[in-house]
């Protein structure tokens, strides 16, 4: 029987991602909406104190490690799976401490030169994403004369040089990094072509929830228009494909939409005629 593609639920623990515009966002609430993707079927929790969006602007680390360190510790002392979702080895390093299983480096250790070390000296799973640099930045580039190879080719950098420096090629997850320095038809084009990542020999994380490419897609003359039950309808179809693709998770805003379209996936595995059948029919 096949693993299930786990539910990565996102919890960013910054202004910008709570109604009010962030004056009045806090630990208590961070807490209670980690509950909820629990409740309403994450397996793991994404905690970041730093939005990676385009256009967004560095946090301070101090700020950062405030956001996020205590949310952790609380959520895995109510038992959760969490991974953190930062680029600074040191927000990593007292995350774990506070409880944390996972590394997200969006960066894939370019960030913090000293990410991948602490990958491999703790021992923790980390993911390795896709990047070309920070999303603020005009160098952040755009070309690519064949988005799979190129990013597969860029990904093997990354899992080589965590390698070098001692991480267990068991701990690497790989993700290719959706909406980072790529536009809509490179992320379609990725999607299209799940198998090959998925087939690099280390877990596989897509996160394409609520992102731009998908906003277009539901309201191409004005992406903003574009319901949140569509983009996490849409959402959940490509966690489905995903799931389809062998993918170890997804990462998503809506996790019931999601984790449903998961268990689909897998029960349809579960269920595949056995080989003497179909060699019968042929
Ligand atoms: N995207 C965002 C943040 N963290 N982590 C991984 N591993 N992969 C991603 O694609 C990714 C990420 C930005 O999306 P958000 O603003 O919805 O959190």
């Amino acid at each position: 029987m096949r693993e299930q593609t786990k539910i990565m639920g996102v919890l960013n623990v910054t202004p910008d991602s709570f109604s009010d515009g962030g004056r009045y966002f806090d630990h208590d609430r961070a807490i209670a909406h980690g509950l909820e993707l629990i409740d309403t079927g994450a397996d793991i929790i994404d905690v970041g104190g730093e939005s990676t969006r385009p256009g967004s602007v560095r946090v301070d680390e101090d700020e950062e490690l405030r956001r996020v360190v205590p949310v952790i510790r609380e959520l895995a002392a109510a038992g959760a799976v969490i991974s953190v979702d930062t680029m600074r080895a040191r927000v990593a390093r007292e995350s774990l401490a506070a409880g944390a299983h996972i590394i997200n480096d969006v960066s894939a250790g370019q960030s913090d030169p000293t990410m991948l070390d602490l990958a491999a000296e703790s021992a923790a799973p980390i993911v390795l994403m896709h990047w070309r640099g920070y999303l603020d930045q005009a160098s952040a580039t755009f070309h690519y004369d064949d988005v799979v190879a190129e990013v597969i080719t860029e990904l093997r950098t990354r899992i080589d040089e965590a390698i070098a420096v001692g991480v267990d090629p068991a701990n690497i997850i790989v993700d290719p990094g959706l909406g980072f320095s790529k536009n809509a038809e490179h992320n379609w084009q990725i999607l299209a072509a799940l198998d090959e990542f998925a087939g690099l020999d280390h877990r596989l994380l897509v996160a394409a929830s609520r992102k731009r490419f998908i906003s277009s897609l539901i309201s191409p003359e004005d992406p903003k228009l574009a319901e949140q039950t569509a983009k996490d309808q849409a959402t959940a179809t490509i966690s489905a494909l995903s799931a389809q693709a062998g993918a170890w998770a997804v990462r998503v805003h809506d996790p019931a939409t999601s984790a449903i379209a998961c268990r689909v996936v897998s029960a349809v595995a579960d269920h595949a005629p056995s080989p003497a059948r179909t060699g019968a029919q042929a």
